[in-house]
């Protein structure tokens, strides 16, 4: 399969905990490659575009609160089905659901709650392509069909 790339995010409350090299290494050790990285101090602005999807849920407020209380720290990741295998690595959403369910994750590991929840994951090829835009100036052409292009032009 070719490769694919997936925006991978380091939260608040782990770059807070000093996580991120941990983090970091794992992600290295399942086969990922780290295309770009930041550190990045979200705003509501930045946040409320990212988490678009969930604008109308009860815990918008807190979660904008949360994503902008501490820097970010965000990777482009690539490996084939790299979205799919991300989100596996990271976990269920929520952590305390992930140390019953998936005790080898990364939530499970360093997350708090269903919210502090220490890693973010793309869950599309199309939305990882909108999320990467949010942290990194590529070319964004395609995701799927010219990932070499892009890597190459980074
Ligand atoms: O993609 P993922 O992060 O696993 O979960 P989403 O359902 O997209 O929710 C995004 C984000 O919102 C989640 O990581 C924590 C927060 N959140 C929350 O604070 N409270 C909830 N009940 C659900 C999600
Ligand atoms: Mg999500």
């Amino acid at each position: 399969a070719l490769p694919e790339k997936t925006l991978a995010m380091i939260k608040p409350d782990a770059v807070q905990a000093n996580y991120t090299s941990a983090i970091r290494q794992i992600i290295l050790s399942e086969g990922f490659h780290i295309l770009d990285e930041k550190l990045a101090h979200l705003d509501d602005v930045a946040v409320k575009s990212f988490y678009r999807e969930h604008a109308e849920r009860s815990f918008f407020p807190s979660l904008i609160r949360f994503m902008t209380s501490a820097p970010v720290y965000a990777m482009i990741l690539e490996r084939e089905e790299a979205v799919k295998k991300w989100r596996t690595l990271m976990g269920p959403t929520d952590s305390n659901k992930a140390r019953i369910e998936a005790p080898n994750s990364i939530r499970a590991k360093f997350g708090i709650d269903g919210q502090q929840n220490c890693v973010h994951g793309s869950d599309s090829p199309e939305a990882a392509v909108r999320e990467i835009s949010t942290f990194f100036r590529v070319l964004q052409e395609s995701n799927v069909d010219s990932p070499r292009r892009v890597h190459e032009e980074l």
